[in-house]
């Protein structure tokens, strides 16, 4: 078969000879294709080729193999470990004195100490796993095997394989459905009889217990050695035609003329009943047919993936595979449609990643290889789980921001405990990373591990849900307590500078960034990094004004507004930089990937041009320095960096970025990589595109604020503001043509495009189109 690998950099002026033969062949008779589907002309040969389905808790990894097909498979809740206490009871009294050495400036002993008295001892490990795979047997290829496609149509959220061996063609079609709550494969031929193979379910460890229930694999297993959930896989195969047998372990099927596979998996995360679920679920959806399946599915998914839709424009680079296309694009090829595509895979993975009633996407979304995927594939909270949230409200998929805020709900208890045991205040606190376990005392070395404002930037996404859907019941019974508590918890911590009387936050690091002492030692903690002060004035500002919102705690409001007036402000260093510390301290990686101390640009909103121009003159050079020592290295940083510079409202720098992403952060299935792979950046440069186009986070709706030049003219539809705004806008070489908002609660609007500003009267449901001047029409 031709089993043709990626195109690598030396076939490329042979790519570009075939793009402009085919481009011109391809002009004669059509139109460039503008849909929105990744493909490939060969199977994946390894996983970051794979193409990911999901329904937000259930996903596979299509290979597509002719030989074999693999279906590599996970459930959101596949843990090892279970939940444990391991605060340093040291901590609550060791802090002062790591305050006292810290203000000393005595860095290295103030580290030593924390190390030894403040981190805890966590003896548990727990880490995400595969649930396993599903393996389908086709036998040795002995025919010739021709037209091979495998695709991922972003529009449906369905995978196909597809391809001719000898005179027949077969086809399978692949997804994971939200509705039916059960992972679908439908294998057909172009001749009856045609469909023989053997299937096969595995785990890695072959610890997993495998029986045969007549037309039924159940694959189980206690994962982690008995230390995590008990988890179930269940596949049932129904056969149209051909004759069937248990092997062993296996099913053999053997020509039949068409096959559905229907896979269901539980675990008891919440709670042993669910396992059974996995069963009901699989008799409820072995009585619909796959047509019925196949369209509920694609029904369910479309309500949200058609919210939005953009158009940069198309050439002929279109018509290529997707690995070829973006091999081309890392050698300057211009392919704005590639970008289309990449914005809407980052829909596409939320949606099918993270789904009201489930546990957020990790960082590698659901999508998770083996059983000790990178960083336990877990919830860090010093930017990345943050980051996967980036574009839920913006892009249109409010409902998949819920398993996130729900989950900073859950968080509490343990948080309060923690606040309370390891550091003696009251309210809530979170360090730097997490898991389903719901664990916020903290662990490792301080220069990742002595940072407590994982609940307080968190907290953030609450109150930016409400400002986009004003929902007030919401607001007072899920997103105010939670701020309420990490605001709380912030006030408590604050501590007074002796020779500033300003108040800082410590013992704390710039996440997870060092700097040079006076004598040259490797240091990370102070009293006061600036992003801390950055969090926590966003958090005491947001619960201030939901306080408000819901006239409550009046009190409380006044003794947060009086500790805004003492926290440390933002500092320029006399080289024009924002200060990351409380002192010029020489950096000991001046290209870092966290920007931590740009957190008022973005994510927050504290840095406006309109407000302080002055600030944001220091984070241009704050992120151009970064840069120019090497920043940007990994997927999530170079995705932060074009949400910065969209946010600096400069388009060419945010382009440049976007495209740096693409070339040197993509996997060839179109993942972001740190490398490895990790999801943050996917989501994060849907955001970034988003930002490049519209912003709202400065009071006014701002239309096409970077808007680069390679994007004269375009559309984008179904975006969302905060006040309840809908969004189209359309543009022409390179300016605005015209805009439409929907106005979904009635607020009054200021829009601007460049520097005219025009505020609307809004009615609930209306909308108002406006021109190219804000002339409305
Ligand atoms: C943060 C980053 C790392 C990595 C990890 C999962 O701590 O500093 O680069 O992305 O999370």
């Amino acid at each position: 078969m031709h089993q043709s690998k990626p195109y690598t950099k030396q076939f490329f002026p042979l790519l570009l000879c075939l793009l402009s033969v085919f481009a011109s062949v391809a002009q004669e008779k059509q139109p460039p294709p503008d849909d929105l589907k990744m493909w490939f002309s060969h199977p994946a040969s390894t996983w970051a080729e794979a193409l990911p389905v999901g329904n937000g808790r259930l996903g596979a990894m299509v290979f597509g193999g002719v030989a074999i097909e693999r279906l590599q498979l996970n459930e959101e809740s596949v843990w090892t470990g279970k939940p444990a206490d391991f605060v340093n009871p040291e901590a609550r009294a060791t802090l002062p004195k790591v305050r006292a050495l810290l203000f000393a400036g005595q860095y290295a002993e103030a580290r030593d100490l924390a190390q030894e008295k403040m981190m805890g001892d966590k003896k548990i490990h727990s880490t995400y796993q595969t649930l396993g795979d599903l393996q389908l047997d086709f036998g040795p290829v002995t025919k010739d095997i021709t037209e091979y496609r495998r695709e991922l149509d972003l529009e449906t959220a369905v995978a196909k394989v597809s391809y001719r061996a000898g005179d027949v063609t077969f086809t399978r079609e692949i997804f994971s459905s939200a509705p039916d709550q059960a992972l679908v494969v439908r294998l057909t031929a172009s001749k009856p009889g045609a469909l023989t193979f053997a299937l096969n379910m595995s785990r890695p460890g072959n610890k997993a217990k495998l029986e045969l229930a007549g037309d039924e694999i159940i694959m189980s297993e206690h994962v982690g050695d008995g230390t995590g959930v008990r988890m179930v896989a269940r596949l049932k195969v129904l056969q149209e035609g051909g004759t069937k047998n248990a092997a062993g372990e296996s099913i053999r099927v053997e020509n039949a003329d068409a096959i559905t596979l229907l896979l269901t998996a539980a675990t008891d995360y919440r709670g042993s009943e669910q396992l059974a679920m996995a069963a009901t679920q699989l008799d409820s959806v072995a009585n619909k047919d796959y047509e019925a399946l196949k369209k509920d599915h694609i029904a369910d998914y479309q309500q949200y993936f058609k919210r939005v839709d953009l158009h940069l424009g198309t050439t002929d680079a279109a018509y290529f595979p997707t690995d070829a296309r973006l091999v081309a694009m890392q050698n300057g090829n211009i392919d704005p449609q590639l970008v289309e595509l990449y914005y809407q895979f980052g829909r596409y993975l939320l949606i099918c990643s993270s789904r009201p009633g489930g546990l957020p996407a990790n960082l590698q979304g659901i999508w998770a290889d083996g059983l000790t995927p990178p960083w336990s594939a877990d919830y860090h909270i010093n930017i990345n789980i943050q980051m996967n949230y980036w574009p839920a409200e913006i892009t249109n998929l409010s409902e998949m921001h819920m398993p996130f805020l729900t989950f900073l709900d859950a968080l509490r208890p343990d948080a309060r405990k923690t606040a309370r045991d390891m550091y003696g205040i009251k309210g809530t606190v979170a360090h730097f990373t997490t898991d389903p376990w719901l664990f916020t005392e903290t662990y490792g070395e301080p220069r990742w591990a002595m940072w407590p404002m994982g609940m307080a930037w968190s907290a953030q996404h609450l109150w930016e849900h409400y400002l986009f859907t004003e929902d007030k019941a919401y607001l007072k019974e899920l997103a105010y307590p939670v701020m309420k508590e990490a605001a709380e918890f912030c006030a408590n911590w604050l501590v007074e500078n002796p020779d500033t009387k300003q108040l800082v936050s410590g013992p704390s690091i710039s996440p997870e960034n060092t700097f040079k002492t006076e004598d040259g030692e490797v240091a990370t903690m102070v009293m006061g990094p600036t992003m801390d002060h950055m969090i926590i004035r966003d958090l005491l500002s947001n619960t201030i004004a939901a306080s408000r919102e819901l006239n409550r705690d009046a009190a409380f409001r006044r003794r947060l507004e009086k500790i805004l007036t003492r926290l440390a402000p933002t500092k320029i260093g006399s080289d024009g930089r924002i200060m990351e510390w409380t002192e010029e301290f020489e950096e000991n990686e001046p290209g870092h990937r966290h920007i931590s101390h740009l957190f008022a640009l973005h994510p927050g909103r504290q840095i406006t041009k309109q407000q302080h121009p002055e600030l944001m003159e220091a984070a241009r050079k704050t992120i151009d320095y970064r840069l120019s020592q090497g920043g940007g290295h990994t997927g999530w940083s170079r995705a932060w960096i074009i949400n910065f510079f969209a946010r600096l409202q400069d388009g060419e720098a945010a382009y440049e970025n976007l495209l740096a992403l693409l070339r040197k952060s993509t996997l060839p299935n179109l993942f972001d990589t740190h490398p490895p792979f990790q999801i943050d950046g996917n989501f994060g440069a849907t955001a970034g595109i988003t930002e490049m186009l519209m912003q709202s986070h400065a009071g006014e709706i701002q239309l096409l604020p970077a808007l680069p030049a390679a994007w004269q003219q375009g559309y984008i539809q179904g975006i969302v503001a905060r006040g309840g705004f809908e969004v189209d806008i359309d543009w022409e070489a390179g300016k605005l043509k015209q805009v439409k908002i929907l106005s979904k609660l009635g607020n009054p609007c200021q829009v601007r495009y460049g520097d005219q500003v025009v505020t609307l009267k809004t009615e609930k449901g209306k909308s108002y189109v406006l021109d190219g001047n804000l002339k409305q029409l």
